[in-house]
Formats: structure tokens, C-alpha cells, sequence
């Protein structure tokens, strides 16, 4: 392999961009020759965390069962991009400390943007419903978002291209002798 594993933990609101630029990230590096696997919603809510929902308690195993899968694919070797909301600070830090324990990378992503612009996205119609009290616990509405206090890296997504997006992170990668 010509890289090293690491984890890059994109969070922030539903809306924010975490996916998107998450897919786009991965098709620059597989361009480059590199061996990536993304993680999100589709394939960890729908699979391996089926059985949990959106309380403070199951995010939190969310994101450990999260941490704990993303530690075996760095130990292959393999650069995962993992994309959830993850709300609370202190389950990005468990993770954040799993990796740490084993000597593992750990970039954190901050994609950040305004409540308003993530709102006015609603990409699924989630924040309407949560407005209209359809669905309770919604991260932004009734329910919080820690931001970050020291993210590896910042992206003000509203601010940026998807293009300059994927540059500062392939940059970030670089710098770090990640690839
Ligand atoms: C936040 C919710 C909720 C609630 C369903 N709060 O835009 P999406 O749709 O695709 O991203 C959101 C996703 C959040 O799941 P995560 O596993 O990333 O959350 S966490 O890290 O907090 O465990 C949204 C949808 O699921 N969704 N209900 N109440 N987002």
C-alpha cells in the first residue's frame, strides 16, 4: 500500500456536507491509487447499529461501535473516511483516545456551516419535520451539537468549492505522510 491508515472523522449537522465531501475525498484519492473505505449512515445505521436510535445513550454507542470499526481498518492499512453527526464531544474524544492508545491516526474534520444553511438544504425534508415536532431529538433543533474545540481541520463548506474542499483535506494528508 502506498499509504498509511488513519481515520478522518468528518462531523457536523445533518446538511452540513459530511458525505458529500467524504465521497468526493474518496474518489481524488482512488484516482491516486489509494485504498479507501467509507463509513456512514447506509452502511453502519443500516447494518451493524440497526438497533440504535438517536438518544444521547445510543449516539454514544453509535460512535464507539463506530471507532472501534474504523480502528480495524486502519490497521490494515486503509484510509477511512467516517461521516456521522456525531454530536457529543466527549464521543469523538473516546475515539479520538482509541486511536491515540494504538498509536493510530486521527484527523478530525469540522464541516462547519450556519444552522440556517444546513436548514435551508434539507436535503431529506428532516429539519421541517423536526420543526414541525414530527421527529423529536433533532440534532440543531431539540437536540445539541458540541462543535469541535480543536479539529485537526475546519471546512467552512459554505464558504468553499467541493474541489477546494478535497484539496485542503489531499494537502492535510500530505503533510501528515498519510499518503
Ligand atoms: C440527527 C437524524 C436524526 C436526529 C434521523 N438527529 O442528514 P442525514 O439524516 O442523512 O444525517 C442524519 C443522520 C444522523 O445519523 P448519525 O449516525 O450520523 O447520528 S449520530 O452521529 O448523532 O449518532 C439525519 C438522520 O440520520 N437523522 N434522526 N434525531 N440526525
Amino acid at each position: 500500500l502506498k499509504q498509511k491508515g488513519v481515520t478522518l472523522w468528518f462531523t457536523g449537522l445533518s446538511g452540513s456536507g459530511k458525505s458529500t465531501v467524504a465521497v468526493a475525498l474518496e474518489k481524488a484519492l482512488m484516482e491516486r491509487g489509494h485504498l479507501c473505505y467509507r463509513l456512514d449512515g447506509d452502511n453502519i445505521r443500516m447494518g451493524i447499529n440497526k438497533n440504535l436510535g438517536f438518544s444521547a445513550e445510543d449516539r454514544a454507542e453509535n460512535i464507539r461501535r463506530i471507532g472501534e470499526v474504523a480502528k480495524l481498518f486502519v490497521d490494515t492499512g486503509v484510509i477511512v473516511l467516517s461521516s456521522f453527526v456525531s454530536p457529543y464531544r466527549v464521543d469523538r474524544d473516546n475515539v479520538r483516545a482509541l486511536h491515540a492508545e494504538s498509536d493510530m491516526d486521527f484527523i478530525e474534520v469540522y464541516v462547519n456551516v450556519p444552522l440556517d444553511v444546513a436548514e435551508e438544504r434539507d436535503p431529506k425534508g428532516l429539519y421541517k419535520k423536526a420543526r414541525a415536532g414530527e421527529i423529536k431529538n433533532f440534532t440543531g433543533i431539540d437536540d445539541p451539537y458540541e462543535a469541535p474545540e480543536s479539529p485537526e481541520i475546519v471546512l467552512n463548506s459554505h464558504e468553499l468549492s467541493l474541489d477546494e474542499e478535497v484539496e485542503v483535506l489531499v494537502k492535510a494528508l500530505q503533510e501528515r505522510g498519510v499518503i
